[in-house]
């Protein structure tokens, strides 16, 4: 017993001290001691600064901007959207305010640019609306790639000489909820179906939204009484502001707005607009010249407006000669900037759009307010989404309003979803409009 006990200490004592195992044994030693070193000089200050990150956005979205969000945005490295009361201009040196230079040093400011192109068209797509190109104090502002994009919200907020500040938020939209059915425009043609209209468009039946034959009876937007009045006129412009539009469908390429002063794929900006070879359109998220869609709900919102009708394919539109301008902010994951859809918006006033349609919804921000408002100034209706999400807009504080739904602007309307028993059903939204409400016609609900 003596001899083996021996033995195994012999033998364990000459594995100790074989020179490999030493080695291996000193390398996970040392690797040991620096990954406790690296925990706690690097994991854990880096934790507590996250929590706190996370603690200071989230007070200052109760306390600016009474919206209490979860999901916590996350915004373009490195820039500012930041509205300056008078227009400060582009040179960041040898300013005539020298507070707002002190600013601009302070800040680490690289450079400054307009949010928009500061050109003068040289035609307007129509003279009753004013050009709003100008971009009116509002700058994207530049800095490092690592610049504290929080703290310099703040700085630039508590200054005099600027009337708002914010990130350039990257904004997610959730394309599935929004449209969870896109295949009746993309059927194409098949045999033509029974319906109460003489229209020969192949899935017009479908469409409980318009005509209800399925459910409840006149849960609906009673378009054949309208019809009976008016199909639409071709001259009503509908900015569809999303993921771009398929302008070459065939339900819709009759009902595309085009650029009649800009001459396509010439790589000149024949109307001076700022915008080369916008000829349906823009893409503002990838500055762009081809909005084409790449995702299918621009397209799918698009022939909800404007199908043409009575042609054999397809769907009808509510309107049947509607010009859909084709402006695209978001990828085809449902991906956009604030910066972009600013650019969007602005753009649609600029080339005299007559309603702008925005089937998605955010949070609250200034910037995206501010470009409403020029929408409302120009007379343009502005239509937006309410989302299909359970939630009361009105009263359901513990959840995040739904913007531009929810802007006390006196040209939105705040659109919900029904089902075809005219019941919340599947969407189930309850929606109360901002302060226009008395403004909504009884039962116009569109099939998002
Ligand atoms: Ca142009
Ligand atoms: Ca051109
Ligand atoms: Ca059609």
């Amino acid at each position: 017993m003596v001899v083996k006990q021996n033995r195994n200490y012999s033998e364990k004592k000459r594995i100790a001290d074989n020179p490999m195992n030493i080695f291996i044994t000193r390398i996970f030693r040392t690797f040991f001691f620096l990954g406790i070193f690296y925990f706690i000089c690097f994991l854990t200050p880096l934790e507590a600064k996250n929590r706190q990150q996370k603690k200071d956005l989230q007070n200052h979205y109760q306390n600016n901007d009474k919206l209490i969000s979860t999901d916590l945005p996350v915004y373009v490295p490195g820039r500012l959207l930041v509205k300056f009361k008078s227009d400060p201009g582009t040179n960041i040196r040898y300013r005539q305010d020298s507070s707002l230079e002190d600013l601009y040093q302070t800040s680490g400011l690289e450079y400054i640019e307009p949010l928009y192109p500061t050109n003068t068209p040289k035609t307007r797509y129509k003279s009753s609306h004013p050009s709003h190109n100008k971009n009116n104090g509002l700058y994207l502002l530049h800095f490092g790639e690592d610049a504290p994009i929080k703290d310099l919200v703040s700085l630039f907020n508590s200054h005099p000489a600027v009337e708002f500040a914010e990130p350039d938020f990257i904004i997610h939209i959730d394309l599935e909820s929004l449209c969870p059915n896109t295949s009746a425009l993309n059927a194409g043609t098949t045999t033509p179906k029974t319906s109460t209209t003489n229209l020969n468009d192949p899935y017009f039946h479908q469409l409980w939204g318009l005509d209800n034959t399925i459910g409840s009876n006149d849960a609906d937007i009673r378009a054949l009484d309208a019809w009976s009045f008016t199909t639409g006129n071709p001259n009503v412009v509908v900015a569809v502001i999303d993921t771009g539009v398929d302008y070459t469908h065939q339900d819709l390429a009759a009902n595309i707005w085009t650029n009649v002063n800009e001459i396509p794929n010439n790589g000149v900006d024949d109307d001076n607009n700022g915008y080369i070879d916008d000829y349906y359109g823009y893409d503002f998220l990838h500055d762009y010249p081809d909005p084409i869609d790449e995702n299918g709900h621009g397209t799918h919102c698009s022939g909800t407006i404007a199908a043409q009708a009575n042609n054999g394919i397809g769907i009808v539109g509510v309107n049947w000669q509607a010009k859909i301008m084709c402006i695209r902010w978001l990828d085809a994951d449902g991906l956009g900037t604030l910066s972009s859809v600013c650019n969007s918006i602005n753009y649609a006033v600029m080339m005299g759009a007559d309603i702008i349609n925005a089937s998605w919804w955010y949070y609250n921000n200034a910037s995206m307010k501010n470009e409403i408002r020029k929408a409302e100034e120009a007379g343009i209706l502005f239509v937006a989404a309410a989302g299909n999400s359970s939630i009361d807009l009105d009263i359901n504080l513990n959840n995040p309003r739904r913007y531009p739904a929810c802007y006390d602007l006196s040209n939105i309307i705040s659109v919900a979803a029904t089902d075809k028993n005219d019941s919340s059903g599947r969407y189930n939204v309850k929606l109360t409009i901002t302060e226009n409400d008395e403004d909504i016609p009884d039962g116009l609900h569109l099939p998002l």
